[in-house]
């Protein structure tokens, strides 16, 4: 057995150990409101950065570093993995991501061809090794992948969606061909999630950003059974964090679905969402992303709040309820980690 005491707070918090300080990263804490990732995004496309391990390294560690955060994320999309499954990807300039080829017909999932291994995301693991490598052991890294929800959701959408209609509507017509395509891009996930893990990341995130689309109902029969198989497929040993938004309705199901530690957004109080989750999970959240554009005064007085919600349990870990908004001032960022670090209850 490995001595976890001297594990960093973020592992700890992961396990729901008592920790000194509540530890805080950010979801897209590497990003566009910061003016180095700025610079080198003018040099470089968004692709290539991501497929370039020694810039993907360099843009995780540098905001890591920046904000004296307690885990780093690394830097890649949840989109990637579209790619070797034979989706035509592009992040367009001001348009977000594009899907060339989406999945239309039931017939087009025949096109969605099963990874055989993360081969083909070797850039990614890559890139794991160097940042767990170039970071301190006192910063562990997270690594990540979409859940098979949401990747569906661009998948069919061809993109962002407001409402997820045309992902929904394939899933409401056509249960059989849905639950084939949620099967493949759960396999696929799991291999990509593994082979993080065994690069070097310590933790790994679902993101199931969309899921809050879908009522209880819904996820208990087209999402449940897939993100179970994803989560019984993951390492023993590395703790898996479970996050949506606008998750209040489904927080429960999420938490039968797995996941050691289970992410929460701004529209639910924290407190109240612990308790119906119980003791056997973790929470990370929930700081709304928009407090972030305010005063110091407000962020403190919000940030506060959060973290009294969670005083008294082991397990608490402070994240906002989603990512930084590329507008957010970096001292603001900042900020809001001291404030977090020096809080004592
Ligand atoms: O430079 C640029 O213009 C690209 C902007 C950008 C960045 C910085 C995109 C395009 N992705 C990322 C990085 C990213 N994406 C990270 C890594 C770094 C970090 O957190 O510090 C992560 C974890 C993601 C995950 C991601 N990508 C999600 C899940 C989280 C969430 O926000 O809900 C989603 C939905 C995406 C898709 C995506 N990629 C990029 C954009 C603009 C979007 C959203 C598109 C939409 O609105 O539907």
């Amino acid at each position: 057995m490995p001595d976890r005491r001297e594990d960093p707070p973020f592992l700890k918090a992961c396990r729901r150990e008592p920790t000194e300080v509540t530890p805080i990263w950010l979801m897209r804490q590497a990003g566009r409101y910061m003016a180095d990732y700025r610079e080198l995004r003018s040099k470089v496309s968004f692709l290539e950065l991501c497929k370039t391990p020694d810039l993907a390294t360099e843009v995780t560690v540098t905001a890591a570093e920046r904000l004296g955060v307690d885990a780093a994320i690394l830097f890649a999309d949840i989109l990637l993995i579209l790619e070797p499954l034979g989706l035509d990807l592009e992040f367009a300039k001001g348009e977000g991501p594009v899907i060339h080829n989406p999945v239309v017909e039931p017939i087009d999932v025949d096109r969605i061809r099963p990874m055989a291994d993360a081969g083909a995301l070797s850039y990614v693991t890559e890139a794991v090794a160097q940042i767990r490598a170039a970071l301190p052991p006192s910063v562990p890294l997270i690594g990540f992948a979409g859940a098979p929800f949401t990747l569906a959701c661009y998948a069919i959408e061809g993109g962002g969606s407001r409402h997820y209609d045309r992902a929904k509507a394939f899933m409401y017509r056509d249960p059989a061909a849905w639950d084939v395509l949620m099967g493949r891009l759960t396999d696929a996930t799991a291999l990509y999630l593994n082979a993080q893990a065994e690069a070097g990341a310590q933790a790994l995130q679902l993101f199931d950003s969309w899921v809050g689309t879908l009522s209880p109902r819904d996820y208990k029969r087209f999402v449940q059974p897939h993100m179970r198989r994803l989560f019984a497929a993951l390492p023993a040993d590395v703790p898996a964090i479970h996050f949506g938004t606008g998750t209040a309705t489904l927080l429960e199901a999420q938490r039968d679905a797995g996941g050691s530690v289970i992410g929460l957004d701004w529209r639910v109080e924290l407190d109240e969402a612990w308790d119906r989750l119980g003791p056997g999970v973790g929470v990370q959240g929930n700081l709304d992303p928009v407090v972030l554009l305010s005063t110091r005064e407000e962020i403190e007085r919000q940030a506060r709040l959060v973290l009294q919600q969670a005083a008294g349990r082991p397990g608490h870990i402070f994240n906002l309820g989603h990512g930084i908004l590329p507008q957010t001032p970096v001292d603001h960022v900042r900020a809001l980690v001291d404030f977090v670090h020096e809080w004592r209850g």
